[in-house]
């Protein structure tokens, strides 16, 4: 034990329900009877004192180093409910942060986990391998072994070793864990759960990265996320602690256009000190490498139950928990899979007070609506056995409306699918356009060379104090409105609400004169040009779903292709599934370019056989064309439900 300390829980009123009962009976009976004695209230209150005394849980904290089956040993920070009667549970997060899942804030003052600490638990941070205070070496999503042999180590190893360790030397434990952690944490606690020691008995896996190629955190259908993959990479390999790259400027659009290609990378900034950007280079298709480390590979069946969480406006692991959701829910025979999703970006949920997204107002607390009936609801059933254990299968937040809604599969099945075609003027609208002209396209010429920022300017450092990072996918788009390399479609406004709910897919048919091309798709909800409850969201353009394709992957992710210059292709792009109301007299808007920087990086739109090693003189201008005939009729599938 390295350190002990003492944190003292407070607890409310509102938290003690009979106590509260208790004095207003008192209250009451005191306004009743005014000659009630000053002496009998007196005792009456000191007695109420000295029950909320007894009921009040106190935190201990201690720091130990907890041995693996290696030898190496974990930084892990125990919080220990004191004047419990009952043996409690233990909820376990495990991180490679500093910060973020390890407790650097006491349970009962995070309001991530407040609820459940006011009534107890043993809550248990642990730093992972390599990470912080941690023996051992970091290694990037480590990859899970398959075939276990005697002394080999992965996080659900070091996971079941952790737990081992905890039910024996913890007191007072109940002998139940549970697990719980956002986005890295959230991936542990996804990994823990396909290994499962036996007293794990359930596990939320929130903002979980599912897929690092396909679509979280590090590419998205193959287009490389640049600033992010830069940054973060940089973050966790330079130091064993969190640390940062010295940018000697603030808006970062310029320095990473001048950045160059990104062969640049490592001979200016990174000489191959930092893994996973090798990693990056070395891997620029759907590889085996990619593969292995992708949970898709070694999680099928939930064996505990699983609630996965996350975000609709998640700027770094929007995919995960729906494709991991929906991935195990294939294999689900004894309905141990659960989803819930709301309004947030990146693990927004742990806040105090989440009523608002950038400028989209929710209507309500939903942080604290998740945090009490959801989460608490979730863990206080399986590792205490409170509650009927009734759980929606989904429990999503509906956008636009505003209102929590349950469903019994995710995505509902009862939603007809409706098809928004691109027309001739900018128009949009659900009729399939019938000219058989075959130059019946809109076209923009895409110039890698002045690309089209993700964000409007300044792009800040990804973290760091006053970035705009976390709310970037709910921007007003109108600050690309004026670009000649961004074509838009719009509906009239709508006569009725228009309710669209699961998965959004674009149906591209596109040529480029260029060898390869990256395709963004973006489905905007366009307020009217007054609102008066929020004025500030009058004409506002809000991005509910959107998705970047790298072409090249159109066919294939681990076979990449060269594109035809002018040959029309299809692709197919998956924007996400979404819950939302677009209202009456909002129009529908799509959008549609071929660059997104620096989130995304540059395509040449020449094709080289790995876009890491392109030289500048491959980066070229390319003109685009996005179809719109009764041949190639280019749409958005909507998933529309009855009202
Ligand atoms: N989005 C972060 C991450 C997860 C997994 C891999 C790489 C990055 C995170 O917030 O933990």
């Amino acid at each position: 034990m390295q350190e002990s300390s003492h944190i003292k829980a407070t607890n409310s009123m509102k938290s003690h329900p009979q106590l509260f009962i208790m004095k207003q009976t008192v209250i009451s009976h005191f306004l009743l009877h005014k000659f009630t004695s000053l002496c009998l209230a007196t005792m009456i209150a000191l007695l109420a004192s000295c029950q909320s005394r007894s009921q009040t849980i106190t935190y201990v904290k201690e720091e130990v180093m907890i041995p693996m089956r290696d030898g190496v040993k974990l930084f892990t920070r125990i919080y220990i409910p004191q004047n419990v009667k009952e043996p409690v549970p233990i909820l376990l997060m495990r991180s490679p942060y500093s910060s973020w899942n390890m407790g650097t804030v006491p349970p009962d003052e995070d309001p991530y986990v407040r609820d459940m600490a006011k009534e107890g638990y043993i809550f248990v941070y642990q730093n992972i391998r390599g990470k912080q205070r941690s023996e051992g070496k970091f290694v990037m999503q480590r990859p899970v072994i398959a075939n276990r042999v005697a002394d080999t180590v992965d996080e659900s190893t070091d996971t079941y070793d952790t737990i081992e360790w905890l039910l024996k030397h913890v007191k007072n434990n109940n002998g139940k864990v549970g697990q719980l952690g956002i986005s890295y944490p959230g991936w542990l606690a996804l990994v823990s759960s396909g290994y499962p020691h036996p007293a794990l008995k359930a596990v939320s896996p929130q903002a979980e990265m599912g897929d690092l190629f396909l679509g979280d955190d590090f590419h998205h259908n193959g287009a490389f996320r640049l600033s992010y993959g830069f940054e973060y990479s940089f973050e966790e390999e330079a130091a064993k602690g969190d640390t940062s790259f010295p940018f000697p400027q603030y808006d970062l659009y310029d320095w990473y256009l001048r950045l160059g290609p990104l062969s640049n990378v490592n001979e200016q900034y990174f000489h191959h000190r930092i893994p996973t950007w090798d990693a990056f280079v070395q891997h620029p298709d759907y590889d085996s490498f990619w593969q292995h480390q992708s949970p898709l590979s070694y999680i099928d069946t939930p064996r505990i139950p699983t609630l996965h969480v996350g975000g609709f406006w998640d700027q770094e692991d929007i995919n995960g928990p729906q494709l991991m959701y929906s991935h195990m829910e294939k294999y689900d025979v004894h309905h141990d899979n659960f989803i819930c999703l709301g309004p947030w970006y990146h693990g927004q949920w742990v806040n105090e007070d989440v009523e608002q997204i950038g400028n989209y107002h929710m209507g309500s607390n939903t942080a604290a609506y998740f945090q009490q009936q959801i989460q608490k609801a979730w863990f206080d059933y399986w590792l205490k056995g409170k509650g009927n254990g009734h759980f929606p299968e989904a429990i999503v937040f509906q956008t636009g409306s505003n209102q929590w809604k349950t469903y019994d599969t995710w995505p509902p099945r009862n939603a007809i699918h409706r098809q928004l075609f691109i027309q001739a003027n900018g128009q949009l609208s659900f009729h399939k356009p019938q000219t058989q002209d075959s130059l019946a396209f809109d076209a923009y010429i895409s110039d890698p060379r002045h690309p089209v920022p993700y964000r409007s300017r300044p792009i800040e450092k990804t973290y760091s104090p006053h970035s705009r990072w976390r709310t970037w996918l709910t921007e007003d788009q109108r600050f690309v409105d004026h670009r000649p390399d961004v074509a838009t479609w719009e509906t009239p406004p709508l006569d009725s609400n228009l309710t669209v709910t699961g998965d959004i897919v674009a149906h591209l048919f596109a040529s480029t004169t260029g060898t390869d091309a990256d395709w963004v798709v973006k489905l905007i909800d366009v307020y009217p040009d007054l609102d008066s409850l929020h004025p500030t969201m009058s004409g506002y353009e809000l991005m509910v779903a959107s998705e970047v394709f790298r072409g090249r992957f159109r066919k294939s992710f681990t076979q990449p292709e060269p594109i035809q210059p002018g040959k029309v292709e299809a692709y197919v792009v998956d924007l996400h599934q979404i819950n939302h109301v677009f209202r009456k007299g909002h129009r529908l808007m799509v959008q549609i370019q071929s660059t997104w920087f620096p989130v995304i990086d540059r395509n040449p739109q020449r094709y080289v056989p790995n876009i890491f090693e392109a030289k500048e003189n491959d980066f070229q201008t390319a003109t685009q064309r996005i179809y719109r005939n009764a041949r190639y009729a280019t749409y958005v599938d909507l998933p529309v439900m009855k009202e």
